[in-house]
């Protein structure tokens, strides 16, 4: 039998994070938590590059135009939390179905680090306190990601 399975070795590897500026005050602690499993794991910090866009309804487009760009995998972090409208709705379902098409699209990959709550304090629950960081949970995919998907691209040399 041959496995083939991702470590979370970070030594090397490139890392760009894509972030929401709307519910900084949630998606800046994703980041801070992405950034220390990153660190923890030896990705230099020269070897992450934030790109920050206005809300996660941009993150698709955004992590689209600069996967390519040289890093091993790419964070999507941000925070969809619910409203009196149906707003939430589109912009969770819209930010989840671009990260998931272009995961099938070849190139490097993307995680979902995306909090979708219906309340600010199921987010902050998960930014950091009672049930984890999701952006440090983020990081740890990432890691494996980017490590597997270089083991898949010898598999065939
Ligand atoms: N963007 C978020 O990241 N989270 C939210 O909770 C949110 N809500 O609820 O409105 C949100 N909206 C902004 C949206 O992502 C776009 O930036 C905006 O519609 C401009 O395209």
């Amino acid at each position: 039998m041959k496995e083939i399975k991702g470590g979370f070795i970070g030594k090397g590897k490139k890392f760009a994070v894509v972030i929401s500026r709307f519910n900084e005050f949630i998606s800046g602690k994703l980041l801070a938590g992405a950034c220390d499993c990153l660190a923890r794991h030896g990705v230099k910090d020269d070897d992450i590059v934030v790109y920050w866009v206005p809300g996660s309804f941009e993150i698709p487009g955004v992590a689209r135009a600069v996967r390519n760009l040289g890093c091993d995998c790419v964070l999507c972090l941000g925070a969809v939390i619910r409203g009196d409208t149906p707003h939430f709705d589109y912009i969770a379902n819209e930010v989840t179905k671009g990260i998931a098409a272009l995961n099938l699209e070849k190139g490097v990959p993307l995680v979902y680090g995306i909090i979708t709550a219906d309340t600010i304090d199921q987010a902050v629950e998960r930014a950091g306190t009672k049930m984890g960081n999701k952006g440090w949970d983020a990081a740890m995919t990432g890691l494996e990601l980017a490590d597997l998907y270089s083991r898949v691209g010898q598999v065939g040399k």
